[in-house]
């Protein structure tokens, strides 16, 4: 794998053994569709997927999860019936790019017969679109045959989903139609130009032979589209003019969050490989919200997590904010989800989803996790009691109110939720004799410890909730009833937790648990694919914790702590995180940023920048699979030099910076929304030295 200038990732030989996590790293998408990073030749077994975002279906009682298609991009060579391909020889040389400011991924392999080229974009001018140009070059004369067409054996984890599908054929076209488990009508049809093959009905795909001559090319081009209930039209236009619409397109979203870096040209890429991840997965069109793995496969049942509102939301609100505004219309639309939710568990009001999908009812099973050794469930709570998923929800409100000053999302059902989320805390806390509000038996952003008391990030966001009914929702527009819950909110006191030595102790009895580090627990691994936490894991009965907690605290609302009450929790809990969620880094950089700690932060934040170029974040969480791409991450990343590093603020659509770069990078340009506007904004060691109004 080399890193290529000007942002190319590129891989020039081929590595088997990692097939699957390469599908992640090349994967295309525009927010509405993915495609994942795979050749033409690949199938089922090398999880080749074709994602939409948003449609989800359950395959009898499996865990009910989002939509793979099937793939209308196969395409396999053969002479003298022996297939020419990756999959059964060694390529003399092989080479895999994605330009990843473009939005374009390209493969070339040089096998004995054959080379195969091709180049593919999913379109970010028309987000129903994507399209592939193939080409061979025949090395030897003879007759080959050519096999294309759409590949409907494609790789679900719980699935099949498609409970009835046809393919039928029109001329050089073929088009799918499916009707899910639950009903739903997709398409996906292809016109396919350049050769004249022959439709066989029994295989489904197009069969071409030709007699060619050494050197002789030829090429294929494929225009698919992607319909949900009805089909759409497939444009006559040829690839390279539905590319450059693609391309510019994709280059008016990058012109609005651009990020240059100077001095630090490792960084300057890695972080915008980074941005790249996150700007593939907004619609701007759609109230959608983004999937924990994006659109590069079914991990987590493709459900929405906090990851949204509290690493991606930040991002889009400086990258676009029409798209951070439909990520909280998402949560809007979710709201009757979450009551329900709520209810069902004995609570009142808004209780929002751990694992969000369509409805906003909750997708999160007990069955979250099994044994790898003997496959047996391994019961956690996430579902039932990590309650701060809707105190984060409300944060995201706020965050996106005070950098856009946009109030409008309150009127359109966000007051709403901010009660609803408000009444849910105060129906879920205990009132002790002197009146104070316990929040008992919760899991805290550290999912190692389960159903704990007094949890600090849970009982601090439900304050903020409190505040921020105050902020926005006007008593006056509730009914006499609401009104009196409005004040009971507004009006609660909530418990501190309990500190030592300046430290605040993730929940109730945490100082009383064995105190080791990482290095030292993790010598208690008997099976690397182990869960720590739960009820047998070997982190459970120790302080070592998941992800950051309390520095994720810190990191969200700096403005409620001072700086050495900053200093001691961030010293406290590093020795004890095991940063066994992707999320954990870009929280340590933030705070790390704001403490001065320059060495450890801007370790943290290549940790984040790098995370799916390294690739090597855990496959597997107590048996089952959550490899993919992490949106999240690559989103805090950002985060991290932006609200970290530059200092960036946000306060009624005003910014400001307070810039303290790492000595070794001279200079960053940066780019960014203020509602309609988009400035850039140049920093150097000394601050910001300019500033001006760019037109896209
Ligand atoms: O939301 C996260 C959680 O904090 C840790 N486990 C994975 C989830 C999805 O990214």
């Amino acid at each position: 794998m080399s890193l290529r200038y000007p942002h190319i990732f590129a891989q020039d030989r081929l590595d088997r053994g990692n097939v699957i996590l390469d599908g992640n790293r090349f994967l295309l998408a525009n927010g509405h569709i993915g495609y994942r990073g795979t050749v033409e030749e690949y199938g089922r077994e090398e999880m080749v997927g074709l994602i939409i975002a948003g449609v989800y279906d359950q395959y009898q009682d499996s865990w009910r999860e989002n939509l793979a298609l099937p793939n209308p991009f196969l395409f396999r060579a053969y002479k003298e019936g022996k297939e020419i391909s990756i999959r059964t020889e060694e390529p003399l040389s092989h080479q895999v790019k994605l330009d990843f400011d473009r939005g374009v991924y390209t493969r070339r392999s040089s096998l004995s017969k054959l080379i195969i080229s091709s180049s593919r974009i999913v379109s970010h001018d028309d987000d129903s679109l994507l399209f592939t140009r193939i080409e061979v070059e025949a090395k030897e004369e003879g007759e080959y045959e050519l096999v294309y067409g759409i590949d409907t054996d494609i790789n679900e984890i719980h699935g099949p989903h498609f409970a009835k599908q046809i393919i039928e054929n029109a001329a050089n076209r073929l088009c799918f139609k499916g009707k899910t488990n639950e009903g739903k009508i997709l398409f996906v049809s292809a016109e396919y130009r350049g050769f004249a093959g022959i439709y066989q009905k029994e295989d489904g795909f197009f069969h071409a032979k030709l007699e060619l001559k050494p050197h002789q090319k030829l090429s294929l081009e494929i225009i698919a589209r992607v319909d949900e209930d009805a089909l759409g039209e497939i444009p006559n236009d040829r690839y390279s003019v539905l590319a450059k619409a693609s391309i510019q397109a994709f280059a008016r979203k990058w012109g609005r969050c651009k990020v240059i870096i100077e001095g630090d040209a490792e960084l300057d890429y890695e972080l915008a490989y980074s941005m790249y991840h996150a700007l593939i997965l907004g619609d701007e069109k759609r109230i959608r919200s983004i999937a924990a793995r994006g659109l590069s496969g079914q991990t987590y049942k493709g459900a929405i997590f906090w990851d949204t509102e509290i690493f991606l939301l930040p991002f889009y609100v400086l990258a676009n904010p029409k798209i951070a505004r439909n990520l909280l219309l998402y949560r809007i639309n979710t709201l009757p989800g979450a009551l329900a939710k709520a209810k069902s568990l004995g609570y009142e009001g808004a209780y929002y989803a751990w694992e969000s999908q369509d409805s906003g009812l909750e997708a999160c099973r007990a069955d979250n996790v099994t044994d790898p050794v003997t496959g047996e469930t391994v019961v956690t709570y996430f579902g039932t009691k990590q309650i701060h998923i809707s105190a984060d929800v409300v944060y995201a409100f706020d965050r996106y109110i005070e950098a856009t000053g946009d109030m409008s999302v309150l009127k359109e059902g966000g007051d709403k939720v901010i009660f609803e989320v408000a009444k849910f805390f105060l129906s879920y806390s205990t009132v002790d004799d002197q009146g104070i509000y316990h929040i008992n038996d919760v899991i805290g952003p550290d999912e190692y410890h389960e159903r704990v008391n007094d949890e600090a990030f849970t009982l601090a966001l439900a304050r903020r909730v409190m505040r921020i009914l105050g902020k926005y929702v006007d008593p006056k527009s509730l009914s006499q009833e609401d009104q009196e819950i409005y004040n009971r909110c507004v009006e609660a006191e909530f418990a501190s937790p309990q500190t030592r030595n300046g430290v605040i102790a993730e929940f109730d009895g945490y100082f009383d648990l064995e105190d080791i580090d990482v290095a030292s627990l993790k010598k208690r691994v008997k099976n690397p694919q182990d869960y720590w936490g739960g009820k047998h894991g070997i982190a459970t009965h120790t302080q070592v914790i998941k992800q950051a907690d309390v520095v994720s605290l810190m990191a969200l609302c700096p403005e409620d702590f001072d700086r050495e009450s900053m200093e001691r929790n961030y010293d406290y809990y590093l020795s004890r995180t095991e940063h066994g969620s992707s999320l954990s880094a870009s929280m340590h950089c933030l705070l790390g940023a704001k403490l001065g700690k320059e060495k450890e932060a801007y370790q943290f934040l290549r940790n984040s920048s790098g995370i799916d170029i390294r690739g090597a974040e855990k496959l597997y969480a107590g048996g089952v699979y959550i490899g993919g791409t992490h949106p999240a991450a690559n989103a805090g990343a950002y985060l991290g030099l932006v609200y970290g590093f530059l200092g960036l603020k946000e306060i009624e659509g005003r910014v400001t910076f307070d810039v303290h770069l790492p000595r070794r990078i001279h200079s960053v340009k940066l780019r960014y929304c203020v509602g309609k506007e988009v400035y850039e904004v140049t920093c150097d060691q000394r601050g910001v030295v300019k500033k001006k109004e760019v037109r896209v």
